[in-house]
């Protein structure tokens, strides 16, 4: 599927600079060197392979060839909306798989794209600084295309697209509407509007959770987001807490 994208990708690429590998250890390295090098608003770095993709505090993303969208897209946001990246990537997957007719598609806080349960797709912010100034930001997307999970380290955690379908899905086509969706989505990024739009598709709110930080497991009920896309948590003791997204691991438990 994603073998065969360069065939059409230059059409759903059409006015965009991109730039599509057939292996990357990373497409976040590649997109921050881009960059760095000047690479406008909205570029694109695509793979059809990452050997070392990763997910937030380094863990492991896999991207197998053939198989998933990996891609970075290089961002410039002001300051002031760093927070909002990771919802824009999960609210732009989520909104151009909808269409497909997954059923049980939500967003679990902050950024994973789920169906039934199962992780679909994972997004990653990161910025680029040149001493306290900010350069820019890239936002990496993770998408299962057609992946089978069965019996393999994350069965019973991840889905494709074609597991939840039941049928094939065409890659340039959900690749198209995904940059859409970005594209668009790019100019509510630092307003309510945005938060508004993530926040109807979470499922986490109103469920027990448990957020693994650096001091330590808090337990609590999920009550609320802010508008920079921090989670309210009551924990077990009636305490409110703020939970911001990139320190923490949360399960619904
Ligand atoms: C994420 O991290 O979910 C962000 C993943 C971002 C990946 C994209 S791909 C393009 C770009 N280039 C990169 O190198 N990265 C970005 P996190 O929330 O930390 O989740 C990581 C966890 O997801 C792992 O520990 C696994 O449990 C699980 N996982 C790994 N590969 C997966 C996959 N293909 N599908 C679903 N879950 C996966």
């Amino acid at each position: 599927m994603t073998a065969h994208l360069p065939d059409g990708l230059a059409a759903v690429m059409a006015g965009r600079p991109y730039r599509w590998y057939p292996s990357l250890p990373s497409t976040m390295d590649e997109a921050r060197a881009w960059l760095r090098e000047g690479a406008p608003h909205g570029a694109v770095i695509l793979a059809d392979e990452q050997t070392a993709g990763r997910g937030r505090l380094n863990r492991p993303w896999q991207t197998p060839p053939g198989s998933a969208l990996a891609l970075s897209m290089v961002l410039r946001p002001h300051l002031s909306a760093l927070t909002h990246l990771p919802l824009l990537g999960a609210l732009a997957v989520a909104e151009s798989v909808a269409p497909l007719g997954v059923p049980g598609l939500g967003i679990k806080w902050p950024n994973d794209v789920l169906v039934g349960g199962l992780k679909l797709s994972g997004v990653l912010a990161e910025s680029e600084w040149d001493g306290a100034t900010l350069r820019g930001a890239v936002l990496g997307i993770g998408l299962n295309l057609s992946q089978d999970f069965t019996g393999s380290d994350l069965d019973g955690v991840a889905v494709s697209l074609r597991g939840a379908l039941g049928r094939p899905v065409d890659g340039l086509t959900v690749l198209g509407a995904l940059l859409t969706q970005l594209d668009a989505l790019w100019a509510l990024v630092g307003s309510a509007a945005l938060v508004r739009a993530w926040r109807a598709r979470l499922i986490t709110l109103g469920q027990r959770v448990t957020v693994s930080t650096p001091a330590g497991d808090l337990m609590g009920m999920a009550e609320d987001v802010d508008a920079d896309g921090a989670l309210w948590l009551r924990a077990d003791d009636g305490t409110r807490h703020r939970v911001i997204a990139g320190d923490v691991r949360l399960r619904l438990a």
